[in-house]
């Protein structure tokens, strides 16, 4: 078994523009995630079976999804999971049309899906017990050209990601 989830996962300039937007969030006494950790979760998997990551690694999720870009530039919180974030300031629906299509081809392995609204974040910090305070604007442009498939694994220092497999978007971004 495979703790697995759908994600998309910054290229390393990306990546650095994540981290510093999220240091500029006051997170207080909330548990940082380290800047190789942050990605933005498309459909968590849960415990995968053997059977169902052969298939998924097989696959193709979402054939006909599309390259977009992201603008990053709004920080939150969410009290229930005490998980701090960043957002798009917009979602675009070729964010939404990929998100389905990895549901469904996690839905076809056989894999149970969550149901709730998707709520596209990257998380920043956890264990997050107020309202962080956002210390500057920012604006990440992500440019959105392909997506994975992850593996959570547990570490001496807290979880620790492996991507096990990259599918490219369709098409270029725009501006
Ligand atoms: P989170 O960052 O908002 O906690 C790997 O754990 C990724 O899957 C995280 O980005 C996490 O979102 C997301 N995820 C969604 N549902 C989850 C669940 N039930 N348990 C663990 N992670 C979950």
């Amino acid at each position: 078994m495979a703790r697995l989830f759908f994600a998309l996962w910054p290229d390393e300039a990306t990546r650095d523009a994540l981290a510093k937007a999220a240091a500029h969030v006051d997170v207080r006494e909330g548990r940082r995630v380290r800047p190789a950790n942050l990605h933005l979760t498309l459909a968590f998997l849960g415990n995968v079976p053997a059977a169902a990551q052969t298939a998924l690694m097989a696959g193709e999720p979402a054939p006909s999804a599309a390259a977009f870009t992201l603008d990053v530039g709004l920080a939150g919180w969410w009290r229930s999971s005490r998980v701090a974030w960043l957002a798009p300031l917009e979602e675009p629906l070729a964010l939404h049309a990929l998100q389905a299509a990895v549901s469904d081809a996690a839905d076809a392995a056989g894999l149970p899906v969550e149901c709730r609204p998707y709520r596209p974040h990257v998380t920043i910090a956890r264990h997050v017990r107020r309202a962080p305070r956002s210390l500057e604007a920012f604006e990440v442009r992500w440019q959105v050209t392909d997506f994975a498939l992850v593996e959570s694994l547990q570490g001496a220092v807290g979880a620790h990601y492996e991507v096990r497999r990259r599918w490219p978007l369709a098409g270029r971004v725009g501006n």
